[in-house]
């Protein structure tokens, strides 16, 4: 019996140090760590679009901080400052005649800094609470052991304490709308913890209902808005043998062979101005619905619903040993070690981030995602407009995850309704405006005063992301949908648009360059570049979805002469491309914004095959404004340098992503933080999700004309292969990579339609290639090439003749839903 008892015991150590060594082995798609998270950056995010959980992972003390993205404070309601239609046609006047200093003062009268008592400046995003589970026994564990498996969405602890080997698995089902707990052991009744709940909010209630453990609460009052968000989050632990007690406020389990806790949250909110809806009722029942499925299914049924999207993609840029080391040190070591895998991981990481806060029905990713462990977050968490938001959305598309844009779009929609009084109140104009932050209550009026808020360009920017999708999709139903949302737009900048008087081009004023300071001492001003592009974009994206949908033909005549009136892009004294109408840029302006740069990434205004110039002036601008800064700036920049061609300064951008964030939560050198969150700092999840579009970007581009492979490669990539990428037109392109040229390519069409690639290396195939030239527009009508204005050159702009790697443009032709191949000659 002894002999017996020795023998079960070595093969259940044997066993258990096998399941470690062999997770450890599996690691590519893995975050993972040695030891449990101490810092909020260090644990792992779980989410389902709806809730979110940051999983720290402590065999003694387990700690889950914990999110549903409605918890916001405030109630519904708008934030249009009273007054400022009176003053605006002065504000404009003192604009034209270059007073802008007094401009801001007279604007800052109706928009201050801080907002009057009876307005507000937006809400914050804000958490439900934690989770706590005590283990008393599980102190000085062995062999510990913590991931988060991209494969699968599912997060793992496993140690050993005793000769007892223990694991939990933590995700967050989409399916069943619960976040899962799931402990076990390897012996029988060695599960005992007793479980709580804390809350921050100044109203909240713990209690225990049946075998739940409930936290109910409210969100806060802030400004003239008072907190009526009510939440209920309920824990319910079904287990295995053991026994479950409770006492008023938690619940002790003892002795189990196994625990699943099913953790349920909702809220009373039901869009941007109704709160009806029964938090209670809501979590009770998905709890009970996941209650009554066994765990195998439920979690079988999560990782089919995630792997839907997460499989669609994947990308191999070599692997060294370096994947042997936990995660934390990969990115302390990433700047002298070669670890190409530590970029397919964090681009994967970055889509990984994207299906887990954004599906559709959901609200759009806040600047945390959903991931926020305060009640006031930094920038309340809320929606940047003025780069932020757009930025989480643009690895959508070209990763192939276009369902997780629809929250994006769902606001868009909420905003063009919040945005018309905005118009109205405020400029006195049609359609729909917003300014540079909005909320859950989405709010569309001017935030943080005169100096940042006067940025009347949000919708302009924001509703690229519908067009964009239809040039992804060629999905003329959804098209026709969201017209409404583009005329609107478009109505709006062709009633403010203001005839400059010294260059009597139509300007957006009053403006500004996102927050950036010109040498009158004052961001506001009229007609910046950003202004320009953005306006020409709104007009072009409608004129052509007019002529699409065969409607509104004469306002889309109407725009087109106005179109012809807008500023040109201008090549400034330095050879820099101009940020405003004077050339007032400094050479040393390192300013982390670098927003007239849109024209370069994400529109595409500014092709080296059409504009020479123009991609010329764009480089220097980017020289000029250097390349470490906040996260976000630096994960744009990878964008940017991509578009500009140039992979080997694209990849330095990366690495200096992938380095390891500084402690202090403030400042502009960004980085990484041991979990791979972004840090602006603090963290902001827009540098993950800009450096993710930006590996794409480097491998595939279909802005301009046509589909541009590995466009920006870098030396150190010379060999890999990527699946699954997406171009307009309703194209999916598999191509490997050798000495960086293009071995092996698949596309399939959705659509059909002209297909043209430009190639560095010819490849040949069943199919017959035309070779074209620069000159011959792509006939596919998703590739149109919108013509800007010739831009104008500063005498003393220094322009070099332009050298490009040698392409050659291909054109074969496609049908809906076919497979076509190519190997290299
Ligand atoms: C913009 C940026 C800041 C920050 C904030 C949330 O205002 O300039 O750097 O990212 O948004």
């Amino acid at each position: 019996m002894f002999r017996k008892i020795i023998c079960l015991l070595l093969l259940a150590c044997t066993t258990a140090s096998f399941t470690v060594e062999k997770i450890k082995s599996d690691n590519l798609l893995k975050l993972w760590y040695n030891t449990p998270a101490e810092r909020w950056e260090e644990a792992l995010p779980l989410g389902n679009g709806r809730l979110g959980a940051m999983v720290f992972g402590s065999p003694e003390l387990e700690h889950l901080q914990l999110n549903e993205e409605t918890v916001w404070a405030g109630e519904p309601g708008n934030n249009i400052p009273k007054g400022f239609g009176e003053i605006l046609p002065q504000v404009r006047k003192l604009i034209f005649e270059e007073k802008y200093k007094e401009a801001e003062t007279l604007t800052m009268s109706k928009v201050p800094r801080k907002a009057f008592a009876d307005n507000n400046y937006g809400m914050s995003y804000q958490t439900v609470g934690d989770l706590w589970m005590n283990f008393p026994t599980l102190k000085n564990v062995n062999n510990y052991y913590r991931e988060l498996d991209l494969k699968t969405a599912i997060s793992t602890v496993t140690f050993q304490k005793d000769g007892v080997t223990y694991k939990r698995e933590y995700y967050a089902s989409a399916i069943d709308q619960v976040i899962v707990v799931r402990l076990t052991a390897s012996k029988k009744g060695k599960i005992t913890f007793d479980l709580k709940a804390t809350s921050p909010h100044t109203t909240n209630q713990l209690q225990v209902e049946a075998n739940q453990l409930v936290l109910s609460g409210k969100g806060e009052s802030v400004d003239n808005k008072e907190g009526k968000i009510e939440f209920n989050a309920r824990f319910f632990p079904v287990i295995d043998g053991g026994k479950l007690a409770k006492t008023d406020s938690s619940l002790v389990v003892s002795n189990a062979d196994s625990a699943t806790i099913l953790i349920s949250i909702a809220t009373n909110f039901q869009n941007y101005k109704d709160l009806t809806g029964n938090a209670k009722e809501i979590a009770a029942n998905y709890l009970l619905k996941a209650k009554n499925k066994s765990y195998n299914l439920i979690k079988r049924e999560h990782v089919a619903d995630y792997q839907k999207y997460f499989n669609r993609v994947s990308l191999d840029l070599g692997v060294t040993n370096s994947v042997n080391k936990p995660t934390d040190q990969r990115i302390a070591e990433f700047a002298k070690e070669n670890d190409p895998q530590l970029v397919s991981l964090y681009f994967q990481f970055g889509r990984y981030l994207l299906i887990s806060s954004s599906r559709p029905g959901t609200q759009p990713a806040n600047l945390q995602g959903i991931w926020n462990g305060s009640n006031s977050p930094p920038w309340d968490s809320k929606y940047t407009v003025n780069i932020n938001t757009e930025m989480n959305y643009w690895p959508a598309e070209v990763t192939n995850l276009p369902e997780m844009h629809e929250p994006l779009f769902a606001m868009l929609k909420d905003l063009s309704e919040t945005g018309k009084q905005t118009a109205t109140e405020m400029y006195g104009a049609g359609g729909w405006m917003m300014h540079h932050n909005t909320d859950i209550w989405r709010i569309t009026g001017p935030v943080d005063g005169a100096f940042y808020g006067m940025w009347p360009m949000g919708g302009a920017w924001l509703s690229q992301h519908l067009w964009q999708h239809y040039l992804y999709s060629g999905d003329k139903k959804f098209l026709s949908q969201v017209y409404p949302i583009l005329k609107g737009a478009a109505m709006y900048y062709s009633d403010v648009l203001q005839e400059h008087p010294k260059y009597k081009w139509l300007v957006v004023t009053p403006s500004m360059s996102p927050e950036n300071t010109h040498p009158k001492g004052t961001s506001m001003t009229a007609g910046t570049t950003m202004d320009n592009q953005l306006v020409f974009d709104v007009f072009s994206n409608f004129i052509e979805a007019s002529s699409i949908l065969k409607v509104d033909g004469t306002f889309a005549d109407t725009l087109k002469t106005m179109k012809q009136r807008l500023a040109p892009m201008q090549v400034g004294q330095h050879t820099q491309l101009q940020e405003w109408l004077e050339d007032w840029d400094r050479k040393e302006d390192t300013h982390r914004h670098i927003s007239h740069l849109y024209g370069l990434y994400p529109s595409n205004q500014i092709s080296p095959f059409v504009h020479p110039e123009l991609f010329q002036a764009a480089q220097h601008t980017l020289e000029y404004r250097g390349d470490k800064s906040t996260g976000w700036s630096m994960g744009w920049k990878v964008n940017f340098w991509a578009r500009l061609l140039n992979g080997d300064r694209a990849y330095k951008l990366i690495e200096d992503q992938l380095s390891p964030s500084p402690l202090e939560k403030k400042g502009e050198k960004g980085g990484t933080y041991p979990n791979l969150f972004d840090a602006h700092p603090p963290f902001q999840i827009d540098g993950n999700f800009g450096c993710t579009a930006g590996i794409a970007e480097m491998l595939l581009q279909s802005q301009d004309g046509s589909i541009y492979l590995l466009p920006a490669l870098p030396t150190k990539w010379s060999k890999g292969e990527i699946k699954g990428l997406c171009a307009r037109g309703g194209f999916t392109l598999d191509f490997k990579w050798e000495n960086s040229k293009i071995v092996e390519l698949t596309v399939y069409s959705s659509l059909g339609g002209n297909c043209r690639l430009r190639l560095a290396n010819e490849l040949h195939s069943e199919v017959a290639l035309t070779k074209v030239s620069e000159t011959i527009e792509n006939p596919n009508p998703l590739y149109k090439r919108n013509i800007i204005k010739e831009p104008l050159i500063n005498e003393k702009a220094e322009l070099k003749s332009l050298l490009l790697g040698k392409t050659q443009l291909f054109d074969f032709d496609t049908q809906a839903n076919k497979v076509y191949h190519f190997k290299s000659k």
